[in-house]
């Protein structure tokens, strides 16, 4: 039976696309509309108290039994466990790999997003905002980069799932303020991601739904306003 993946075209939906799509496990795919407050549906928080992208439900979980998960770093390290792949084996080489998943999850997904924010969506351009994040996202790829110009993937020898977590915030870097010429190791491991062919179909995955130019009023109080923070 496929995984349903509750999902939106952003960075965090499309390292489970390109997850589901390297292992070949079969999907199906049940948009969330995050602008159009899609994320507050009951049937959504049934899955997630966060009410954020991406959940899945997978009615073969452990056990034979259904098996429902939000965040993430969860899904990807669930998802690699079920099919034994995209996780090394050697147990050292795991903990690398979980260990860069985490850097993922706790340092380039929120401060690259909170660059996203004060840079492209914040009502005020406060200058003190903008120029804390540009230098967290900064000084993030000066580590990676450091990594990545001593090993091809982040967990070493091995692509896994801390490369697909990665990749899609490194993808689009003009959105950041990036040149990714200043960060030639990351340019490279960029650029051999992109051209997997279960990249690539990952990254369409809902892709016509990408939003793209200025932030809609109500788009705004669902991500941003009352509406966001309400009490449920
Ligand atoms: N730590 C979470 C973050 C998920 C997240 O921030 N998702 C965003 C889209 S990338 C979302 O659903 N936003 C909806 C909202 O802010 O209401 C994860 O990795 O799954």
């Amino acid at each position: 039976m496929p995984i349903d993946v509750w999902t939106w075209p952003t960075p965090n939906g499309h390292k489970v696309h390109i997850t589901l799509e390297e292992l070949g496990l079969p999907y199906t795919v049940v948009p969330v509309n995050i602008g159009a407050g899609e994320q507050f549906r009951p049937d959504f928080l049934a899955l997630t108290p966060n009410h954020r992208i991406p959940a899945i439900h997978d009615p073969d979980g452990p056990g034979g039994k259904p098996l429902a998960l939000f965040e993430s770093g969860a899904i990807l390290i669930y998802l690699a466990e079920k099919a034994g792949r995209l996780i090394p084996a050697d147990p050292a080489a795991r903990w690398v790999c979980l260990q860069w998943l985490m850097f993922q999850m706790g340092g380039v997904g929120p401060m690259f997003g909170q660059y996203n924010h004060f840079a492209a969506y914040a009502p005020e351009k406060l200058p003190y905002a903008i120029e804390r994040y540009r230098n967290e996202v900064q000084r993030l790829h000066r580590v990676l980069e450091k990594r990545l110009s001593e090993v091809p993937y982040l967990a070493g020898e091995e692509y896994s799932i801390a490369d697909i977590a990665t990749f899609p915030w490194i993808r689009n870097p003009d959105r950041r303020g990036v040149d990714l010429a200043d960060f030639p190791a990351v340019k490279a491991w960029h650029d051999t991601i992109a051209a997997r062919p279960a990249v690539q179909r990952g990254v369409e995955v809902l892709a016509a739904n990408q939003r793209r130019g200025t932030i809609s009023p109500s788009e705004r109080e669902n991500l941003f306003g009352q509406t966001q923070f309400a009490a449920r």
